[in-house]
């Protein structure tokens, strides 16, 4: 069995690379530029533009090697009907999910803060899927897709890592996937909370699952092919 040097120990592959998704999560306007949902949350928006480049080397290697891409968004329908009003109202942000913003209405579906960054921008034949949560198992379609194409191992990436990202391998973990977080390509407003949450999802013998870099697993992604 083919394997990639991970922690807590080595992540092993599945026997074809085609049971195995790249997934990018929320790398949009609304959390990557000033203006958006993170600026209005009070962050320094400027820690997440970092892995840009990691995650674009990672699409890279998967789209060359045709692997299943998901891309997700967090958004909402524009009259804010599958927003609920304890995710509207939570906190004192100035400017709140719906009002607008320098991107247009903030979290709103279709609006230009709600856009991937271009660096990213999905290709026809990827998968979009638009979540209401921070999880993107809850109220969508990802398990259906993933079950469709017969997907049973997933390469996790995106922000913020102990939000969404967290959010979303927890629910893919306990669905049964075999997940890996690559540090290098997933980043959040809090430093110390990445590296908390890299330790806790790795820990108790990979608990939620693995983690590792952009370079161990687009070598042996190379390699495997
Ligand atoms: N605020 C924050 O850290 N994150 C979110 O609200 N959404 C995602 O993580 N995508």
């Amino acid at each position: 069995m083919s394997t990639i040097p991970a922690l807590p120990y080595d992540y092993p592959l599945p026997d074809s690379l085609a049971h195995l998704a790249l997934m990018i999560i929320d790398m949009q306007r609304d959390f990557l530029e000033p203006g958006g949902f993170g600026d209005a949350l009070g962050n320094d928006v400027t820690q997440l533009q970092a892995i840009v480049p990691q995650i674009e080397t990672l699409l890279r290697t998967c789209r060359d090697l045709n692997l299943l891409v998901i891309h997700t968004q967090e958004c909402h329908a524009s009259d804010l009907s599958d927003c609920p009003a304890a995710k509207l109202n939570r906190g004192d942000a100035k400017l709140r999910i719906g009002d607008r913003s320098a991107m247009g209405r903030i979290l709103v579906r279709g609006e230009p803060g709600n856009a991937i960054i271009p660096a990213l921008t999905p290709r026809p034949n990827e998968v979009v899927i638009q979540k209401p949560g921070k999880g993107a198992f809850y109220s969508t379609p990802l398990s259906s897709i993933l079950q469709e194409h017969n997907i049973t191992h997933l390469l996790i990436t995106g922000v913020t890592t102990e939000v969404c990202v967290q959010s979303t391998m927890r629910e893919a973990n306990d669905r049964g996937y075999e997940c890996l977080l690559v540090e290098d390509c997933t980043a959040s407003y809090f430093p110390a909370f990445k590296a908390a949450t890299i330790q806790m999802l790795r820990a108790q013998g990979g608990i939620i699952g693995w983690t590792s870099t952009t370079d161990k697993v687009c070598q042996k992604l190379l390699k495997t092919s």
